[in-house]
């Protein structure tokens, strides 16, 4: 039997239609290889961090359960970014889609180029109430707190504002 794992994929964009972006990606994530979709946060607004002087956000959060390998999810990740138009240009900058694989089962990976779990994902708040919402009692493989734990503790009050569902349907016409 093959493997799986049940791996967590943190969604951002900041340029254009933030939202079609969103969607589109999920719908390609729902089309990688040996990957189904588990569940999707809503999707939420939040005011940048890092680079305070850049357009808000929406940021979301999905579960996939899936037999590709980090190595391999992360590579179809960024294949998405790429497609969508993403530019790798200014760190923490605007983008039209940012996708970061935050968790791949209780794995803890770190090599060049791929950290898992993602390493600043427990500071954020725009990461922790998506991922709280769909996996509140999911543990952090290091730091052996839930979703719903750090986000109890979590420092950062920038404003993570709930905007409603997620659409993954195909829009008619
Ligand atoms: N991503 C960043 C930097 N800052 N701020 C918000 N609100 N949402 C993001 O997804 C985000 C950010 C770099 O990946
Ligand atoms: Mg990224
Ligand atoms: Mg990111």
């Amino acid at each position: 039997m093959t493997e799986s794992a049940v791996g967590y994929i943190g969604i951002g964009s900041n340029m254009g239609d933030r939202q079609a972006y969103c969607e589109e990606a999920v719908r390609r994530i729902a089309r990688f290889p040996k990957t189904a979709i588990l569940a999707a946060s809503s999707l939420y607004e939040t005011a940048p961090l890092e680079i305070p002087d850049q357009d808000r956000f929406i940021n979301a959060v999905v579960a996939v359960r899936t037999e590709l390998s980090p190595h391999e999810l992360l590579r179809a990740c960024q294949e998405v970014e790429q497609f969508l138009g993403r530019k790798r240009s200014v760190r923490f900058g605007p983008r039209t889609i940012d996708l970061d694989v935050l968790f791949y089962g209780d794995r803890i990976i770190q090599e060049p180029g791929l950290t898992i779990p993602h390493p600043r994902m427990h500071e954020r708040r725009f990461v922790l109430e998506p991922l709280a919402e769909i996996a509140p009692g999911l543990e952090h493989p290091v730091f052996h707190k839930t979703a719903d734990q750090m986000l109890q503790v979590v420092r950062d009050r920038q404003d993570v504002r709930r905007l409603g569902p997620f659409h993954l349907e195909q829009k008619a016409g």
